[in-house]
């Protein structure tokens, strides 16, 4: 008898724009699926037919609103809210975490001892600052950061390759699909005005930038230093703002180029004191 009631429970377009009205309407999953039942629907199914309505409803509004498809993103394993994260050779604090935008916060990530050799192996190679030049894909001194920078080859040295064994660890994703590591150095006065990381899909460079391994779909920003005041990480969409202490780190990841991820980002200037960081960007795919 169950079998036969199995078969007979079709899901029509008008229970599929039933579903779709409920949710809109604000009401809860589990009260949709307290009404489903009460009207004869057996529970796996009427879960189904909930997962596949939503789901595709969802993707047919981002589709007409103009949104790119989204794609996997590296994540760390939060989801049983622990204190602590294994990155392979230690462990690593997590100190807060947001879901939209993802933002989650690391405490320890690195050591005194390797955040010191981050600067020394910078500091003779540091340049004045240059942003990806979105038209053209070449680069430019962009006067919205006025700090200094340089990168690293991925695993150039032993302390980057250990220090990104332990990201890809923590956030799982392929070390491959990562950029080398870049510091940056400002000086007082010296931000990071609000941007994004992923590159504009609208803009004419883009395609030979991501020819390279893909979009990036997430960035890991840590502290090499403690400035004394200011030269914060902030996330203005969400007035969050994230504290530059010395090992700890901010990841966020963005399953599309687009600013419905609301992972717009800037440092803020450095008020006293100078402020170092090192920044991995995450690729979608093998970065070469
Ligand atoms: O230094 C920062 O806080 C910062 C802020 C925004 C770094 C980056 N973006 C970056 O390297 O992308
Ligand atoms: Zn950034």
């Amino acid at each position: 008898m169950g079998a036969m009631q199995t078969t007979l429970q079709q899901v029509t377009p008008e229970l599929r724009q039933w579903i779709v009205s409920q949710a809109q309407a604000g009401h809860q999953p589990d009260a949709v699926l307290a009404a489903m039942k009460a009207s004869g629907w057996q529970e796996d199914v009427a879960i189904q037919a909930m997962e596949d309505t939503l789901t595709g409803f969802l993707a047919e509004q981002a589709k007409s609103a103009g949104l790119p498809p989204p794609v996997p993103v590296p994540e760390p394993d939060v989801a049983q809210s622990p204190v602590w994260l294994d990155g392979g050779d230690r462990r690593v604090q997590v100190l807060l975490s947001m879901r939209n935008p993802r933002v989650i916060v690391f405490g320890g990530l690195l050591t005194d001892e390797e955040c010191d050799a981050l600067i020394e192996f910078a500091r003779p190679r540091l340049v004045r600052s240059e942003t990806v030049q979105m038209d053209t894909g070449g680069s430019e001194v962009n006067i919205a950061r006025t700090s200094s920078g340089m990168f690293f080859q991925r695993e150039e040295n032993p302390v980057c390759a250990r220090i990104e064994r332990r990201i890809a660890k923590l956030v799982n994703w392929p070390l491959e699909n990562g950029e080398g590591l870049q510091v940056l150095h400002y000086t007082p006065g010296a931000e990071y005005q609000p941007h994004h990381d992923y590159f504009d899909p609208a803009k004419s460079g883009t395609p030979s930038i991501v020819a390279r391994g893909g979009q990036r779909v997430g960035t890991v920003v840590m502290y090499l230093n403690s400035p004394e005041k200011g030269g914060g990480t902030v996330f203005p969409d969400v007035a969050l703002e994230v504290s530059p202490v010395k090992g700890n780190a901010v990841f966020f990841s963005y399953d599309r180029p687009h600013p419905v991820t609301k992972t717009l980002h800037g440092g803020t200037p450095v008020i006293a004191g100078e402020k170092w960081v090192a920044t991995k960007w995450l690729r979608e795919g093998r970065f070469v």
